[in-house]
């Protein structure tokens, strides 16, 4: 298959000042009529992308041309000496026939269509590239009585009734666009609707399409829509655009959501909600993916990307606005810890892999391939560190000097940086390095304590082992000192540290990094201080330096940072489950060390503290973050060492979290909100260590059979069956009965046995393969039995015999010839074959040779294979 590289980026040879589609609408045999208007930019054929596309005609300037079209599996070429025409080419396409889901497709019996990256081409012969940008009109034709609703992006500028039982509508979009932001829906679906008043007193139709069995589960994703709206102006001074704004749920999506201008698709996951079917989870995640939405309409459709190596140019910068949103709606230090865990337990194996990419990759085979972690959660990273550089206001200077200087442009990650750096007159030249070099840095600090001079002196060296070449980062490193109590100490850098060290308060510093090593002085210290790193994850690194567990017990109790106070306690955590992975590989005996208990017990005990930080700073890390501190990953070991604690930890505290549990007790109705949030998440850590003990089954049944809300329903069910309750069956039968014509709660129910670890994990997964609520056709239901087995149960994936491996290997040939999307997708956690021991390595890359070989395999699967076996 073809590599398309970033060096030879070429700009396009020809504009289209104006599109004018047609569609009639039939499942089998959508006619498309596509008028463009071209204008000769650069000497040269014309060259447009089309994909399994029927052609009809071609006609230049009225005559017909298709005998002179030349047509291959990528698309059309005519050779033309004309500088302006206009063409119109009449192709035909099957959306009923569309599995793979890009291009224009069928999900319950409704059309929609997917045209990120480059799903456009599977519509019409056009120039499918994001630098190609133009005004839209669509009309759309179908049958009446299965499509009472006709969407497209822009507003409706005209509509009726033909023969036939059909209808049409016309859309025109003002706004210039790359084809990659074109939608179309159609289909019996029905709406909810509301207004937006902007700043400018302008007011705004809002709507939400779903299936009418939804409608009423919708008020959520309208508030959320609405405070997005809200945030969006006073934030960033950013102020909506067109006089409508519409979302169309689909239970068939590839992805999360879709930001076409002005008709966002979204995954149904991300817009459904009511207190007894979606959790907490749920709710912040369509909160934050309406936002993330609505916020590319400035960062990705106003300013969008020049070609899609700049992908992390939309993506970074709108993921670091909707974190932002969600912080300032819920709450920041809890946000900035979800997103840091989200980070390292995902992003940092795959930049550790054969699949690490820089956040501007330099070369692809399948575009799709590169919608990563990388690119958006790093990428995201990479955008906080010019806020944490420049500040806030910095940050907006910089941001409006971007939109002024490119609004209506297709432009590059240079073009973000250089509007940073001259609305704030600083160089950031430095910067590019993020942007370039893949693998997660270390940063290894080392301290000195000069008692004669009172002086306290950090060593910081940068480093990442697997980038040849590797040149210094500009790295910003929040800082601040301890002493041995616990208090602040006031910062006071000596004269050549100063120009490195910027003082945000009193006892805080961001410590500016640019060389591979550099020292940073403090006067005035009396004694020798406890260093607070890192403070707020100031930057995507992996951090090293020696604390005792007495410091980080320290930190944990006092720090002014939370995300520190997170961090240490969770060290402390993982060095424990770490010494019990020694312990059992050696076949020796370990005890729990008090001065776990007694920290945590103090974090537990102190009722001032936010629940939801307690909550999270006693949850034990994830069993992908600790596998990612091995080189060779001993699954067994850490399954049981995490077990332990978990164990020991119950009983250790178990009046504490029986304290806590009923502590969190809130009886009225569910609300969405910071306090029940907390309330409810301190409640269920508790309880899933209670649960860890025998004699509370019966208070985690009682949690289920009470039904409150959703969140707390799947957290005893996911208990229950964790440590395989005897009421844990019974339950699971229960839920399934009561929700079974819901499908996002049959994910749930899907997803709890695909993680559930023990020794028959591969069996259930044999039974639920078979089972009538799975198909291979809906990428929700694929992710939440195969991508959950696959990434996180362990145990049940790595068996020893194989058995894991084969059963999703088998799935993934299936599917790569239906979807293959997703197909790459569930290829992810093969691709970390290196990380375990020989014979599962042989197992693993066997699957994955088996993959690469299968006839037909499609040019997704077909990169991760090969450069994860290479
Ligand atoms: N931009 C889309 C992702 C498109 C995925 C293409 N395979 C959603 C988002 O990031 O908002
Ligand atoms: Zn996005």
């Amino acid at each position: 298959p073809k590599v398309n590289y970033l060096s030879d980026y070429q700009p396009p040879n020809f504009a289209i000042g104006s599109v004018y589609l047609e569609f009639d609408l039939q499942p089998l045999a959508t006619r498309v009529t596509n008028r463009m208007l071209l204008t000769r930019m650069a000497a040269g054929a014309l060259h447009l992308d089309g994909e399994n596309l029927q052609l009809i005609s071609v006609t230049l300037d009225g005559l017909e041309v298709t005998n002179q079209c030349l047509i291959d599996e990528n698309g059309l070429q005519l050779m033309t000496d004309k500088d302006q025409f206009e063409l119109v080419v009449v192709t035909e396409i099957a959306p009923q026939s569309n599995t793979a889901l890009e291009g224009l497709y069928r999900t319950s019996n409704n059309y929609c269509t997917q045209c990120e990256a480059e799903g456009f081409r599977k519509i019409t012969y056009y120039l499918d590239r994001p630098d190609v940008l133009s005004v839209f009109t669509t009309k759309i034709i179908a049958d009446k009585s299965e499509n009472r609703y006709l969407l497209a992006n822009g507003n409706m500028v005209e509509s009726g009734d033909l023969a036939d039982g059909k209808h049409y509508a016309v859309w025109l979009d003002p706004h210039k666009k790359p084809c990659y932001l074109f939608a179309l829906v159609a289909g019996n679906l029905e709406k909810i609707t509301d207004t937006y008043t902007t700043v400018e007193g302008r007011e705004v139709r809002l709507e939400i399409f779903v299936e009418p069995r939804n409608i009423d589960k919708c008020d959520h994703a309208m508030q959320s829509l609405k405070r997005s709206m809200q945030w969006d102006e006073q934030r960033f001074g950013l102020i909506y655009d067109l006089d409508i704004y519409m979302i169309v749920a689909v239970d068939d999506f590839n992805m999360g959501a879709m930001e076409n201008k002005g008709l966002n698709v979204f995954n149904s996951k991300f817009v459904l909600a009511q207190p007894a079917t979606a959790t907490d989870v749920d709710y912040e995640g369509i909160e934050a993916v309406i936002g993330h939405e609505y916020f590319h309409n400035w960062t990705g459709n106003r300013v969008t990307c020049r070609d899609w190596f700049q992908l992390t140019l939309k993506e970074g910068l709108t993921v670091f606005r909707d974190q932002e949103f969600t912080a300032d709606m819920l709450s920041p230090s809890v946000k900035r810890i979800e997103d840091v865990k989200r980070l390292r337990s995902n992003q940092f194996p795959e930049d550790a892999g054969p699949m690490a990419h820089p956040i501007q990759p330099q070369s692809y085979i399948e575009m799709n391939n590169f919608y990563t972690m990388t690119v958006y959660e790093k990428g995201a990273e990479v955008v906080r560190l010019y806020h944490t550089l420049l500040g806030e206001s910095g940050f907006q200077k910089g941001m409006q000097l971007y939109f002024a200087r490119h609004d209506g442009q297709a432009v590059t990650v240079q073009d973000f940086r250089q509007a940073m750096a001259d609305a704030n007159a600083v160089d950031l030249a430095q910067m590019h390095n993020w942007y370039v070099q893949s693998g997660t840095p270390h940063l290894q600090v080392t301290a000195e304590y000069y008692p004669e001079t009172k002086t306290f002196t950090l060593t910081c060296k940068q480093s990442q082992p697997q980038t040849k070449d590797f040149v210094p980062l500009l790295l910003p490193i929040g800082f601040g000192m301890l002493d041995q109590h616990g208090q602040p100490l006031i910062l006071e850098p000596t004269f050549e540290s100063a120009a490195h060290v910027e003082l945000r308060s009193n006892t805080h510093a961001i410590l500016r990094m640019t060389q591979l090593e550099q020292k940073f002085t403090f006067m005035d210290v009396s004694s020798p201080p406890v260093p607070s790193l890192l403070r707020g994850f100031s930057a995507p690194v992996k951090l090293h330096f020696e604390y005792s567990n007495a410091d980080l017990a320290l930190l944990a109790a006092a720090d002014e940072d939370s995300f520190v106070r997170w961090e240490a306690m969770q060290t402390l955590l993982l060095r424990t489950i770490q010494s019990k992975v020694s312990a059992l590989q050696s076949g020796s005996e370990l005890a729990l060390s008090n001065e776990v208990l007694d920290v945590a017990k103090a974090l537990l005990e102190d009722e001032q503290l936010d629940a939801a930080l307690v909550a999270m700073t006693l949850s034990l890390p994830e069993l992908g973050y600790i596998g990612e501190q091995y080189q060779e990953v001993d699954v067994d070991a850490i399954y049981q060492a995490h077990h332990w604690l978990e164990s020991q930890l119950a009983h250790g505290l178990q009046s504490q979290w029986l304290a806590a549990y009923q502590r969190c007790q809130n009886n009225g109705p569910y609300q969405y909100d910071k306090i029940q949030i907390a309330q409810r998440m301190l409640k269920n850590v508790a309880l899933s260590y209670l649960g860890a003990l025998p004699e509370n089954q019966a208070l985690v049944a009682s949690q289920y059979q009470l039904q409150q809300n959703m969140t707390d329903v799947l957290a005893a069910l996911r208990i229950m069956l964790v440590h395989q309750h005897a009421a844990a069956q019974d339950a699971m039968q229960d839920f399934y009965q009561r929700w079974q014509e819901d499908n996002l709660v049959v994910d749930k129910w899907f997803a709890l046995q695909a993680q559930t670890q023990n020794a028959q994990a591969v069996e259930t997964l044999a039974v639920l393969l078979q089972h009538s609520d799975f198909s291979l056709k809906n990428p929700n239901r694929v992710r939440s039995l195969l991508g959950v087995f696959s990434r996180l149960n362990l145990v049940g994936f790595h068996r020893a015999d194989g058995k894991g491996y084969q059963m999703v290997s088998e799935q993934i040939c299936l599917l790569d010839a239906l979807n293959p999307q997703i197909a790459a997708r569930l290829l992810a956690p093969f691709t970390h074959w290196k990380r375990y021991d020989v014979k599962r390595q042989s197992l693993m890359r066997a699957a994955l040779q088996e993959i690469l070989q299968r006839e037909g395999v499609s040019k997704d699967v077909y990169e991760i294979a090969s450069k994860s076996l290479a």
